[in-house]
């Protein structure tokens, strides 16, 4: 038995939901540590789509206990709404199957104004994410523990006082008139999740001493990391492997450090990204991979791979197997780019052969053409790391195992 986290090492979306899926099925024990449902992460499984932005994906198999650890910020509104939608789907969500960690702070209605008003700049995805995880820091936030207590409407009180004064003498905006109503309706749903709600440090300790199979699961990813990655254009939480020890309060070997590393890089949102493209390849990468957000429908920025970057992903989180992910989207180009090195801000490439006949669904490494094979054990020689799996399509069976 062993313990595994899964993490992006670009800037999310490098399809770590299928991988994810693939292990949680397996797992006794699923862990979310950290974001909120800022993350999208799609789940096919047999002829069935599921989309989970705050649950782990371990509760689509009904096997597992599933955790959103205290590094989370959990929207009470949609996380009821996921529950609600996974239910019609047929899924089973109980606490036994899922719990919410009583020190994982809420995301309110405020928290998603402040977002609209304040942060345009990064492009964020408006959930509240930032403004929940300043809040925490200013040691001002609502957790859901206070909620069992209920001593949190002082807290809340102030906290709307505050916003709305902002409002209007910062940003010279009307609040929202309802305000009030859209808060009556978080408090409630946070009152409907209390079922959920434990001490959950414990459980995952006693998991991991009596041997279980345990699924740290990470959202976004590691160039989005508030401190690692390209700040300020960043999200607000550490999506990198420190993250998963203070978002679940539990000191952990991971036996398995899995980087999920798509074959070229997207981003989404404003900041810095070196191997952009502009022109047509760039806009062949968006069709082939079929780049638009999950979360809020953007179209994604597409650009050549990474390595420089991707050195540092390893660096920061210690991967010891990689996942490729998207090759399939690699077909019909001529030639292909992979950044090697940096000459101040300036990529370096080296250029390689394309290929033209479509890889989807292949599972035998034999069967890839030859320059696709090159272009996989470049990456994998200039990283130093293996690639265990390669993803070839969207279904879950569309994988090639390798070590
Ligand atoms: P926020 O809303 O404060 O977290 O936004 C800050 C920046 O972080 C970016 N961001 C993301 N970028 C890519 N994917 C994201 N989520 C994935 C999805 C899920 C995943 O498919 O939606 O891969 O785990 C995500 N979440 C935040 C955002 O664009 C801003 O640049
Ligand atoms: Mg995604």
């Amino acid at each position: 038995m062993s313990v595994s986290i899964v993490m992006g090492a670009q800037w999310g979306d490098e399809g770590k939901g299928k991988i994810v899926d693939t292990l949680a099925e397996k797992a006794d024990l699923v862990i979310r540590y950290q974001g909120g449902a800022n993350a999208g992460h799609t789940v096919i499984h047999g002829n069935k789509k599921y989309v989970l932005h705050l649950i782990p994906s371990g509760i689509i198999s009904g096997q597992s206990v599933n955790i959103i650890g205290n590094g989370c910020v959990v929207d009470p509104i949609l996380l009821l709404q996921e529950i609600e939608i996974l239910r019609d789907q047929g899924i089973t969500v109980d606490p036994r199957h899922l719990l919410i960690a009583e020190n994982a702070h809420i995301v309110t209605p405020l928290h998603k104004w402040l977002d609209s008003l304040q942060n345009a700049h990064i492009g964020t995805t408006k959930r509240g994410i930032g403004p929940a995880y300043e809040q925490k820091a200013r040691r001002n936030g609502i957790r859901f523990d206070m909620i069992a207590e209920d001593r949190y409407q002082s807290i809340l009180d102030s906290q709307l006082a505050e916003i709305q004064k902002l409002t209007e003498t910062v940003y010279h905006q009307e609040f929202p008139d309802n305000m009030e109503d859209e808060l009556t309706e978080c408090f409630r749903s946070a009152q409907k999740l209390l079922p959920f709600v434990k001490e959950t440090s414990s459980v995952i300790a006693q998991a991991v001493n009596s041997g279980k199979e345990v699924l740290y699961e990470g959202a976004q990813g590691t160039l989005l990391d508030i401190d690692h990655g390209t700040y300020p254009f960043v999200t607000s939480s550490s999506t990198t492997i420190g993250g998963a020890y203070t978002g679940s309060g539990v000191y952990v070997h991971f036996d398995h450090r899995i980087g999920i590393v798509k074959s070229y890089t997207t981003r989404v949102g404003e900041g810095p990204f070196p191997t952009e493209l502009f022109d047509e390849d760039g806009e062949k990468l968006r069709q082939n991979g079929h780049e638009f957000g999950a979360t809020t429908g953007r179209p994604r920025r597409c650009g050549w791979l990474d390595l420089p970057l991707l050195k540092k992903a390893i660096r920061i989180n210690g991967f010891n197997s990689l996942v490729l992910t998207k090759i399939s989207c690699l077909s019909g180009f001529d030639t292909l780019k992979i950044a090697v090195d940096y000459h101040g801000n300036q990529p370096i490439y080296q250029e390689l052969a394309g290929w033209q006949d479509p890889v989807e669904g292949m599972t035998d490494w034999n069967t890839l053409p030859k320059n696709c094979q090159y272009y996989v054990q470049f990456i994998e020689e200039a990283l130093g790391v293996p690639f265990g799996m390669i993803s070839t399509g969207p279904d879950r069976d569309n994988i090639i195992v390798r070590h």
